[in-house]
């Protein structure tokens, strides 16, 4: 494990260095769900590329900008599932992204995790590792990942992050939301997942949640690459993710690029969260 997190930092300050240096526009291609690439989407996919090559104890790689699973080893234990730069469509407002990795033993679902890491680009980069528990590092000046502090959320919080078309919720996706914000929730959405889950973690608790909506049935964000390592990171830190009724980590994609609706927070929102979903 000490050998893919040392890969995902060493991803990381290249990762920053494009992100500061590289051309931000868009490219002719298109993933696999339909999303047009920017250059540097394609790029940062290929720098985590070389550098998981480096390592043997990684079987394969999958992630949101591949169609298909990368073999690496033959006899790797693990597997990582992986988006280079979420929140890519956020770098022309200079907002803060990020790369998120699931670590996966035997199989891409919850049950097959044992960890998960983001890395959020912002005024700083920071790395956030979920194994025994949670920890934040901060990158400094020798381009080195120093711990902060270990996380953990509170049993209830003050921010709300929704995402989705308002138009598109249902009822009681709205109704959740109003009695989100009579508990006396702000709203606090930039549009990226990872610095979106990042402030609710670090102010100890709140929501954040992509619905089901009715241009998006299931939710816009993808269990393996999104998903699975935030709820992962979320239920370590002592908080709660699920899909409306079901703990997301239960859940099994029957394609790697699936999408789930989602909901991640304290465990007074997601006991709010569950009321509306009986
Ligand atoms: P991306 O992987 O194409 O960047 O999309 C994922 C992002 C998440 O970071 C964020 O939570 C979501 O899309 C925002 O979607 P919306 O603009 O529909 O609220
Ligand atoms: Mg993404």
């Amino acid at each position: 494990m000490v050998e893919i997190f040392d890969a995902i930092k060493k991803s990381a300050v290249r990762i920053k260095w494009l992100i500061e240096n590289e051309d931000s526009g868009y490219s002719q291609n298109i993933n696999a769900t339909g999303d047009t690439q920017l250059k540097l989407d394609i790029k940062t996919d290929l720098v985590i590329e070389e550098e998981f090559r480096k390592i043997s104890s990684v079987k394969e790689i999958i992630s949101e900008e591949k169609e298909e699973k990368t073999p690496i080893y033959e006899h790797g234990k693990y597997m990582v599932g992986y988006d280079p730069l979420d929140g890519s469509s956020l770098l022309d407002v200079n907002f803060s992204v990020g790369s998120i990795f699931g670590i996966y033993k035997g199989g891409y679902d919850g049950r097959h995790l044992v960890a998960a890491v983001y890395v959020i680009y912002g005024p700083v980069t920071q790395m956030v590792t979920a194994y025994e528990d949670v920890g934040m590092y901060k990158l400094n000046e020798n381009n080195e990942f120093a711990f902060i502090k270990s996380l953990e959320l509170k049993q209830s919080g003050l921010i709300n992050a929704t995402g989705g078309t308002h138009s598109n919720w249902s009822d009681e996706h709205k109704k959740m939301i109003e009695e989100i914000y009579s508990m006396g929730h702000r709203l606090r959405y930039s549009g990226g997942m990872v610095p979106d889950l990042h402030q609710i973690l670090l102010k100890g608790g709140g929501l954040f949640s992509y619905p089901s909506t009715s241009d998006r049935p299931k939710g816009k964000l993808r269990m393996v690459f999104e998903v699975f390592p935030f709820a992962f990171i979320y239920e370590k830190a002592g908080g709660k993710a699920i899909d409306g009724k079901r703990r997301l980590l239960d859940l099994t994609p029957s394609h790697p690029h699936d999408t789930t609706p989602c909901f991640f927070g304290s465990e007074k929102e997601i006991e709010t969260v569950l009321k509306y979903n009986e």
